[in-house]
């Protein structure tokens, strides 16, 4: 029989990485205490014999610990010492050739840099996948295969359901980002999950092993204990929902967050005076190098690729980067972004580097990044009369993307996955302004904000944000389409630039205004 390994936290090892002064087999040995579950001995570059004699020293030490051990590549080493098994490359032996040399009872791992390899190791029969590179590492040379955690998310999908084949990912994981790993790989409504994560560097380079070891595993846990939660049911019937929203929106001037937006140069104005009006503070720090130390201070980070640059892709890589690590909400509003090549990889890269709370856009963009033709671009406004069913198009991507997704329009659609809304409110000069849409962007951003610093702390660790962002987006939606509809009813607005001034007054009044009379908001 082939022994049952925990795949959770999966150490490979790399004695080049060792910091000065730390012996191999001191930090292994400190990293098992930590909680490593498997080991995997990698070395590229020493001859057969000194190959064994530490093979043999790393599994005295595994055993020890009750911890199986896996070569690296090497049947013949893996044969010497009789450890579990090995893991081989795509260019080490074929999966066919190491299991006629192993047997039966030995584990053969295979790394999976795509979806054709991966599911050609399933069908050799291999019994884990090495998945990845999910990150740019300094480790190994994996410049050609990062996928992110959407393509091992892809990976994922193409195994066949029913197979036994245990996955791992790997590739630049770390502490600081493995939650937003395995909340941007499992998809919400499928069976398989993975089942660990494999690390060099963030526990080998530690000078503290054991400590590196012990916040992965318990972060991997939490992760764990957060999906086999059953959620408090949450907040659907309408009254409560309005409760709500009427609680966050009154809440802002009082909690008076501070909103960093990525704008574009077309609205940020409009949107930084939105802010100011509906009671919050903004800041546009849109360079790399304000990212780090912002951060900690911020509400939420709205990031709107309208204008993107490059230097500006940088920020906005580094900016969503810190808000993932450090539990801020993140709004993600990608203009355009089925527009051309260029705006299409742009999304791709920046969802593929950090996890959104919300994904709000038009049906053009909802649509691109569903991968959905039903609806064009012409500039960044939708062509169309919109989807057939656009509860199903914003419901699928939240599940996908396992967020809140907002689609704007003349109604507007949004759903956590499991609940979906649409909301008929707004006005006709909405869409006679530019930047309407993006506006709105800062609305859900400064609501989603209130909503993370007014919710408790429950399973905090598990979980990338804490606060009901299905709720807050629709607080945002509603906030600006509510405060619209009374600037058009006033007599000093004669046209769009009117409006659009009255349409700010108007935000500072909400607090003034009975939201649940004039909302038309249905939630399925
Ligand atoms: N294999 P770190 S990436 C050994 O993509 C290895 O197959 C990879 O190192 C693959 O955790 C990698 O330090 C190195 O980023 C991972
Ligand atoms: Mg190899």
């Amino acid at each position: 029989m082939r022994s049952e390994i925990d795949y959770s936290v999966y150490l490979v090892t790399a004695r080049d990485l060792l910091p000065v002064g730390k012996h191999y087999l001191e930090s292994l040995e400190e990293s098992l205490q930590g909680g490593v579950t498997v080991v995997q001995l990698r070395e590229k570059t020493i001859d057969t014999g000194e190959f064994i004699q530490i093979a043999q020293s790393t599994k005295a030490i595994c055993d020890k610990y009750n911890t199986p051990l896996l070569i690296n590549d090497r049947i013949d080493v893996a044969l010497a010492i009789d450890c579990a098994g090995v893991h081989v490359g795509q260019s080490d032996a074929p999966l066919a050739v190491a299991r006629r040399l192993l047997g039966p009872n030995k584990v053969i791992g295979v790394s999976a840099g795509n979806i054709d390899q991966a599911i050609a190791a399933q069908k050799g029969g291999a019994d884990y996948l090495g998945i990845g590179a999910i990150y740019g590492t300094q480790t190994k040379d994996v410049s050609n295969k990062i996928m992110g955690p959407a393509g091992a998310r892809a990976v994922l999908a193409a195994l066949d359901p029913h197979s036994p084949i245990k996955t791992v990912v790997i590739g630049g994981i770390k502490s600081d980002n493995v939650l937003r790993v395995l909340h941007g790989v499992h998809f919400r409504d499928t069976k398989r999950y993975l089942d660990g994560v494999a690390v060099v560097s963030d526990i080998v380079s530690s000078p503290r092993p054991r400590k590196a070891t012990e916040n992965l595993a318990r972060l991997v846990q939490a992760f764990r204990n957060n999906e086999n939660t059953k959620p408090e049911p949450a907040i659907n019937d309408i009254d409560s929902v309005l409760n709500k929203v009427s609680e966050i929106i009154n809440a802002i001037p009082d909690q008076s967050p501070l909103i960093q937006q990525m704008a574009n140069i077309v609205t940020a104005n409009d949107q930084a005076n939105a802010t100011l009006a509906l009671g919050a503070s903004p800041v546009m720090a849109a360079v790399v190098g304000d990212q780090k130390d912002l951060n900690p201070h911020i509400g939420a980070l709205l990031i709107n690729m309208g204008t993107v640059s490059d230097e500006q892709k940088r920020a906005m890589l580094a900016g969503g980067r810190y808000s993932n690590i450090n539990k801020k909400p993140l709004i993600f509003d990608p203009v355009a972004v089925g527009a051309t090549s260029f705006r299409r990889e742009t999304g791709k890269e920046l969802l593929s580097h950090w996890h959104p709370t919300v994904i709000k856009g038009n049906a053009a963009e909802i649509g691109a990044l569903s991968g959905l033709n039903e609806v064009t671009t012409k500039g960044v406004d939708s062509v169309g009369p919109g989807f057939k069913d656009p509860y199903l198009v914003v419901r699928s991507l939240a599940n996908r993307e396992r967020c809140v997704v907002v689609m704007t329009g003349k109604d507007d659609y949004i759903s956590d996955g499991e609940r979906t809304a649409k909301i008929s409110n707004g006005h006709q000069l909405l869409g006679q302004i530019t930047g309407s849409g993006c506006v709105t962007g800062t609305a859900i951003a400064t609501c989603c904000a209130v909503a993370s610093m007014t919710e408790g702390d429950m399973n905090k660790d598990g979980k990338l944000t804490t606060g009901d962002h299905f709720i807050a987006s629709i607080a945002g939606v509603l906030a600006l389409e509510i405060s619209a509809e009374i600037a058009s009813t006033r007599n000093d607005v004669r046209g769009p630039n009117t409006f659009r001034s009255a349409w700010i007054d108007e935000m500072s009044n909400l607090d003034k205004i009975d939201l649940s009379k004039m909302s038309r908001v249905i939630v399925a």
